[in-house]
């Protein structure tokens, strides 16, 4: 029996019954639209003021009002992985949803399938596709650049026949994609960096075996009917590849069995040096008595096994593809036979949808795996203004407020502020964001941390906004930036983001 992938990633559960309120800053700027947050989840059933939920006070707007970052720049309104997908390539008919790149926001937040795989169990392998999906959706989320339809790809041999396009699709980039069942053809191009993306498609029949190559070395191979699922008979499948090097690369795909199966070649993009936080969370258990409700039937293979199965498919394919800057967070500790359903009456027949519970765990457990840790620091600085600007101003996630949410120094050019955690920390990136009026100015100064390193930092955008630093991981326990160069009256800093 086929399954619609809407039915299991489309409806994520209505809101319901949130306390007004529950955002710490409802009537604050930070909860404004056009902040720093892409948020993707599926609003089939968040109308405002439908299922008890409060007006505008969709899920994840609450994650994000708690972090005192926006949520306002919402990306789907059905199912979460397909429609995003549709509507972040600009394939949706609304073009307000085509997610520009490099991404110009510094959280993404995916509220992935919170129900209905809790009921139909991993019929047909859906976890994977569901890992496929999101695998490719986060491939393109970190992309800086992305060739698609471009005279720098080479397609050999050129043979009329050899290379064929195929026109718009619902699930590819651009105006078309490259297709070929001739062994041995090849596309070709140069790319510049220690990482590349190819976007390519698991195919359920007539698959062939891509092979991709960069400096003539195999990074990647594999039959793309081994991606298929049962979906439709393109899987959009993205290869990120890292650790290559610096300087020129040349990549070469090529089809590499000898049978007459595709390949397919959608997009070649090159990732961010700096790419956006992604956080996404697993799927949730439902109540055991509705794993067999007969609405639903024949679709009566959910458990908490299968649950856990698909959240492991999911995790495990992102953990093995993406680096530091991807968060997993699990919502296996949420059990709706034993969390209270307070909005239960209100809530019409398909009430195997997660409840006010299930959304507040999963906000208290995406927000104990927030990457940015300095509000989680105890902060100390050189000096301060005035209580109004303490060192804790920088990092109470108000960002960008001319004279709010802002540490300022007492009369220095060069003040230092710390951080200090109660335990050692993994730190891989600190984002920094100088006073928002254009007197003073941090301009740069020095990183350095517990373990005795340092890291120097320039070019401290004098207006406020973001500079991001980068350095291979460490475990620290303190960090403390010290400011060199620097000029105005009260030198000081509105945020200090680490990660
Ligand atoms: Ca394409
Ligand atoms: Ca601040
Ligand atoms: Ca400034």
């Amino acid at each position: 029996m086929r399954m619609n992938l809407r039915k299991y990633l489309g409806m994520v559960a209505p809101i319901v019954a949130l306390p007004i309120g529950f955002c710490p800053n409802t009537a604050g700027a930070a909860c404004s639209p056009g902040g720093n947050t892409l948020r993707l989840d599926a609003d089939s059933f968040g109308t405002p003021g439908v299922y008890c939920e409060s007006p505008n006070a969709h899920f994840l707007d609450l994650v994000t009002c708690a972090h005192r970052v926006d949520g306002a720049n919402y990306a789907v309104g059905g199912s979460i992985v397909n429609d995003a997908w549709i509507r972040m390539l600009g394939n949706a008919p609304d073009p307000n949803y085509k997610l520009p790149l490099p991404s110009p926001y510094t959280y993404h937040l995916i509220n992935l399938g919170f129900n209905d795989m809790r009921l139909y169990g991993d019929d047909s392998n859906v976890g994977k596709e569901v890992a496929n999906r999101l695998k490719s959706m986060i491939a393109y989320m970190r992309l800086a650049t992305i060739k698609d339809d471009d005279n720098s790809i080479a397609y050999s041999p050129g043979t009329p026949g050899t290379w064929n396009t195929t026109g718009p699709l619902n699930d590819m980039y651009g105006k078309f994609n490259h297709y070929t069942g001739v062994p041995g053809a090849t596309a070709t191009t140069s790319f510049s960096g220690d990482r590349i993306t190819v976007g390519t498609f698991g195919l359920c029949s007539s698959a062939g075996t891509i092979r991709i190559k960069v400096d003539n070395t195999v990074k990647f191979e594999q039959n793309m009917g081994n991606q298929c699922t049962h979906h439709n008979n393109y899987t959009p499948y993205a290869v990120e590849l890292r650790n290559l090097g610096s300087g020129n690369h040349t990549l070469t795909i090529s089809k590499s069995d000898s049978t007459s199966g595709f390949i397919y070649v959608d997009y070649i993009g090159v990732p961010s040096v700096n790419p956006p936080v992604i956080i996404y969370n697993g799927i949730t258990k439902m109540e055991a008595e509705r794993y067999d409700d007969s609405v639903y039937a024949p679709y009566t293979n959910g458990s908490d096994a299968a649950v856990a199965n698909c959240n492991q498919a999911i995790s495990q394919m992102i953990v093995n593809s993406f680096d530091l800057d991807v968060v997993f967070v699990d919502q296996s500790n949420y059990n709706p036979n034993t969390e209270a359903l307070i909005c239960r009456t209100a809530v019409p027949v398909d009430f195997v949808h997660p409840n006010d519970a299930g959304h507040l765990k999963l906000q208290t457990n995406i927000s104990n795996k927030w990457p940015n840790i300095a509000p989680r620091a105890t902060l100390s600085a050189s000096s301060q203004y005035s209580a109004n600007y303490a060192p804790t101003k920088a990092a109470d996630m108000f960002i960008g407020f001319q004279d709010s949410g802002e540490w300022a120094s007492s009369g220095q050019q060069n003040p230092w502020i710390q951080l200090n955690w109660s335990s050692n920390q993994q730190v891989h990136k600190v984002v920094l964001y100088d006073r928002k009026n254009l007197t003073d100015a941090a301009n740069g100064g020095t990183l350095s941390f517990s373990d005795g390193s340092t890291v120097p930092v320039t070019g401290i955008p004098n207006n406020g906004t973001r500079k991001i630093v980068t350095f291979p991981a460490k475990n620290v326990s303190w960090m403390k930036f010290q400011v060199s160069g620097g000029s105005g009256q009260n030198v000081g800093l509105s945020e200090v983001e680490v990660f």
